[in-house]
């Protein structure tokens, strides 16, 4: 790898981006990354925990990107191994935390859907994923949630009741996949892994997400002054824009 090109890393979200929403990679993409590896750094940035992202992106993940940055950072790898972690209980505390998990669970229960599952509050090392229909719906009843939420918007509705309710308390509530929004303290969005990244002298930091307008998870880190960010609507976007920008 050139010098000049060993300083720029290409950091890619992962659902809509890497890969079709919640599925797993498809081989084209995965070596479509490896010839991209030869003339940058690549890396991964994703809301979802380490597990579903080596679900989505394969078991050796860690071995095939520079970086993996799960839940925005919060859980990193790099060159193959852990870096660091940081846990939303420890920062928050558990006052905070039970009252926002059980503001959500009553919001929820006073909800009327067409269906609901089990799983309505994750807890994840370094946030809360809430989901109005539960994390337990079937892959048929997500997209159908995902429809109707784009006609009902009660996920808009549920996260600006919930901007409300815990005004100055320092939270963001983020939405990012199909079910679901995360919570978590503010800074902690996909910004959190460019603060990771601060020493490792890259000149040029490439960012790629479909979830970039206001209220996305992908919207700070694609607006943020330290990177160049690209909004995508699909991984064969993705594709074409990085071989135009770097494989030419
Ligand atoms: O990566 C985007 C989001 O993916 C999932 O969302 P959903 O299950 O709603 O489709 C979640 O893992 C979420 O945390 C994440 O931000």
């Amino acid at each position: 790898m050139a010098e000049a090109e060993s300083k720029i890393l290409c950091l890619f979200d992962v659902d809509g981006t890497l890969t079709a929403a919640r599925k797993k990679i498809s081989s084209e993409m995965a070596e479509f990354l490896q010839n991209l590896r030869k003339v940058a750094k690549v890396g991964v940035v994703g809301g979802s925990d380490f597990h579903k992202i080596k679900e989505q992106l394969g078991e050796n993940v860690v071995e095939d990107f520079d970086y993996v940055f799960a839940e925005n950072g919060l859980v990193a790898y790099k060159d193959g191994k852990f870096l660091c972690k940081e846990s939303i209980h420890a920062f928050l505390g558990e006052d905070l935390l039970q009252e926002i998990i059980n503001y959500c669970l009553c919001y929820i229960a006073k909800l009327k859907l067409p269906k609901k599952r089990g799983t309505f509050v994750e807890f994840r090392n370094g946030m809360l994923n809430v989901s109005p229909i539960g994390r337990n719906c079937t892959q048929d009843e997500r997209d159908e949630f995902y429809e109707l939420d784009k006609r009902e918007h009660f996920r808009d509705k549920f996260v600006a009741d919930l901007q409300k309710e815990f005004e100055g308390k320092g939270l963001t509530f983020s939405i990012g996949g199909q079910i679901s929004f995360d919570v978590f303290p503010r800074g902690w969005d996909k910004t959190y892994c460019l603060t990771i990244l601060k020493n490792d002298g890259f000149s040029k930091i490439y960012f790629f997400g479909d979830k970039t307008d206001q209220g996305g998870n992908d919207y700070e880190i694609y607006n943020d002054t330290r990177t160049i960010g690209h909004s995508v609507t699909s991984p064969e976007e993705t594709q074409r824009i990085c071989r135009e920008l770097f494989l030419q």
